[in-house]
């Protein structure tokens, strides 16, 4: 079998069974495993004078990098995260754009490509992730890597008139088409894409599914992103500090808990969550004192100005609604603004009556899925989910609700406080045969199997015009 090279952005921690590990990593662990291989990507560091480190363990080669602080700057906190994220989530009010980062994003792109060349065989196939890089196969083109390349999209591709504010748009979409394989997380990502390459470019859609648009023929996928429900299920069960979590009320019942964990972002629509949840508290005025809505939201991209505008806004409205509404021994809402041991979490998943995933835009959501897998068979707890999120897709049977709907999302949460253990069961269940028959490996396995399967490509541009462009 070809050896398999995985690159993206950051390279995650290389001991096993690391708490911090998420779904994404644990799946490229395994897929290299399997075929054995190369993990290629930043390792978080920015130094004036980065180092390239090289460590092998068993059959896999982890190569990190550092960046410089323009790189740094320009690459990752710019074009990626202010202006490709905000705009792939529809946020055009939050992007800003400047013509020195998107070069730096080239840049970026052009040397992690020459940086690889000489680490490759011949029949390696080279699997890329996220918008971070989506230059990265026309660079490695450039360079004279002939491989094939396949490219996962993790985040929503949007419709064409959101994409458009990108001033280079035109040039970025033409990058991405030198990928030989496309995935996204749906179908109505792929569409989007689509709708962009047939009606922006006048490229062609075939019966096959293959394209063909600025000269370049390609395919894309859906390859929806999944996790590993009985290691879910394990850690949730080995947990054994839910006691300590989920308080009692005076008459020594538990409180029903509504659980939330997401990354500190805008796109995962927590303001509107906190707001639902106090509109639940005046117009239920039942549930006061009998719930508690925990929401765990790490801090991330910290540096980046729309994230610490919001993470004050949140700290505005969780102390407006613990101030307004708290009694001596009732606290409605504990907001933690740090991140949890992953087992911790699994295990509070399974304790919570309500998993409330309600993102303003998201290209799955691994935590609506995490959630179910967590939950207890016999008496399993309920998701209310956002339209918005890739995974409403496939949980269909989760209370499916409109995160900008703030009255609606407080009758979902009500209807969750009240749904019989018959009906939990059945959503459960349905919900369960949908994430057991779209998993990781389904994930993996599907991407690789339709990227090993398409054909290479020729090198189209000579390495004396990359070596120009990179400088
Ligand atoms: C991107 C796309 C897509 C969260 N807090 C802690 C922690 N987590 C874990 C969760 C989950 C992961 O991080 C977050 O994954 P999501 O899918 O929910 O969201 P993004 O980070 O935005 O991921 C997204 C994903 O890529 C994969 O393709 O689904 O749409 O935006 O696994 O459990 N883990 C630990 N401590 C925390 O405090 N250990």
């Amino acid at each position: 079998m070809s050896r398999l090279v995985v690159v993206s952005n950051r390279v995650a921690p290389i001991e096993e069974g690391k708490a911090a590990a998420g779904g994404l990593a644990v799946g490229v662990q395994d897929a290299l495993r399997k075929s054995g291989g190369i993990w290629f990507g930043w390792n978080g560091e920015v130094d004036a004078d980065p180092q390239t480190r090289s460590e092998t363990k068993d059959n896999i080669t982890y190569v990190t990098f550092g960046l410089t602080k323009r790189d740094y700057d320009q690459y990752y906190r710019g074009f990626s995260n202010a202006t490709l994220w905000p705009v792939f989530h529809y946020r055009i009010d939050l992007a800003r754009y400047s013509r020195e980062e998107y070069e730096g994003y080239r840049r970026v792109n052009n040397a992690l490509a020459e940086r690889l060349k000489p680490l490759l065989k011949p029949d390696d196939i080279i699997w890329v992730h996220d918008y971070h890089l989506i230059p990265f196969a026309e660079a490695c083109r450039m360079y004279g890597i002939r491989n094939r390349i396949g490219f996962f999209l993790h985040i929503p591709f949007p419709a064409p008139e959101i994409l458009t504010a990108i001033p280079p748009h035109n040039e970025l979409l033409k990058t991405l088409c030198f990928y030989d394989l496309i995935g996204f997380q749906t179908e109505t990502d792929r569409l989007a894409f689509e709708d962009y390459i047939t009606r922006e470019v006048r490229g062609l859609v075939r019966a096959d599914g293959s394209l063909t648009a600025y000269g370049l023929n390609f395919r894309t996928g859906v390859y929806p992103i999944g996790v590993v429900p009985d290691e879910i299920r394990r850690q949730a069960e080995s947990y054994k500090g839910r006691r300590n979590v989920i308080s009692r009320t005076a008459d020594g019942e538990l409180r029903k808990t509504i659980i939330a964990v997401d990354r500190l972002d805008y796109s995962k629509g927590l303001v509107e969550r906190f707001r639902a949840y106090e509109n639940l508290l005046d117009r239920f005025p039942e549930h006061r004192r009998n719930v508690q809505f925990i929401q765990i939201a790490p801090t991330s991209r910290s540096d980046v100005r729309t994230y610490q505008h919001i993470r004050k806004q949140l700290e505005t409205e969780a102390g407006h609604i613990n101030g307004r509404l708290s009694e001596l021994d009732w606290t409605p809402l504990r907001y933690l603004n740090k991140s949890h041991d992953r087992r911790i979490l699994m295990g509070l998943f399974r304790a919570a009556d309500i998993g409330f995933v309600t993102p303003l835009r998201d290209g799955m959501n691994l935590v609506a899925k995490e959630y179910v897998a967590a939950q207890d068979p016999e008496d399993p707890g309920v998701l209310v989910l956002s339209r918005f999120a890739g995974s409403a897709r496939e949980l269909t049977s989760a209370l499916i609700v409109n995160p900008y709907d703030t009255a609606g999302m407080a009758e979902a949460l009500d209807r969750a406080l009240r749904m019989p253990l018959q009906e939990r069961k059945e959503r459960y269940e349905n919900m369960m045969r949908a994430i057991r028959s779209a998993d990781l490996a389904a994930w993996r396995d599907g991407f690789l199997r339709d990227l090993r399967a398409s054909a290479s490509r020729p090198t189209l541009i000579s390495t004396k015009r990359a070596k120009a462009s990179s400088a």
